[in-house]
């Protein structure tokens, strides 16, 4: 036999899953003198929403004895191909806490991709370029975005109290910055992030 459901059950149904969705809203990431960063990362981490892990894949690639892209964000457990797409070899490496690797000189792209498992920043450096360097932001959550030219990164996001954390390149520091994100229910609401210098 099939359960009935009453017409008012269904109405209070359809209102609770309503007032659950996710609304709109974008984060403006400006520095101390006010003005809009780009190619910042900014990720939300939703309270009380245990997240699953990933087993997502990502690129971090050497073309022109640079990396490409500059820096990369992703989810903790991503693992990330070093593909060389230069006739040069390089020698990939990062001295940061959250992931210490080098892979010795190679051209190609490396069999074993590096999985980044912990939360935080890893700086990229090559041995044989000095000037070869990029980032790899790495966050506990699926929800992350990179700010465009105006500084804003879009999220939809369910109303309540979140964190976000956020990474600029002129933080120079291998540390995310954390602080609460309030998302009214309404929607359509901007927040505004001065990044501590
Ligand atoms: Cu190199």
């Amino acid at each position: 036999m099939k359960p009935k459901v009453s017409p008012l059950l269904a109405l209070l149904l359809l209102a609770g899953a309503t007032s659950a969705d996710a609304v709109p809203w974008a984060v403006q990431v400006r520095n101390a003198a006010g003005q809009p960063l780009a190619d910042a990362a900014v990720a939300v981490e939703l309270n009380g929403k245990p997240v699953k892990t990933t087993t997502a894949k990502a690129e971090m690639g050497q073309r022109d004895r640079q990396f490409t892209p500059q820096f990369l964000v992703i989810q903790t457990g991503t693992a990330v191909n070093f593909p060389n797409f230069d006739t040069v070899r390089h020698h990939v490496y990062s001295f940061s806490p959250i992931k210490v690797f080098e892979t010795k000189l190679y051209s190609g792209t490396p069999s074993e991709p590096i999985v980044f498992d912990k939360p935080g920043v890893a700086t990229l450096g090559c041995n044989i370029h000095d000037r070869m360097s990029a980032h790899i932001v790495v966050v506990d959550t699926p929800i992350f975005a990179r700010t465009d030219a105006s500084g804003i990164a879009r999220f939809d996001l369910p109303p309540g109290e979140h964190q976000l954390k956020l990474w600029h390149i002129s933080l120079k520091k291998d540390q995310l910055q954390a602080q609460p994100l309030a998302v009214s229910a309404s929607g359509g609401g901007q927040t505004v992030i001065t990044l501590a210098e």
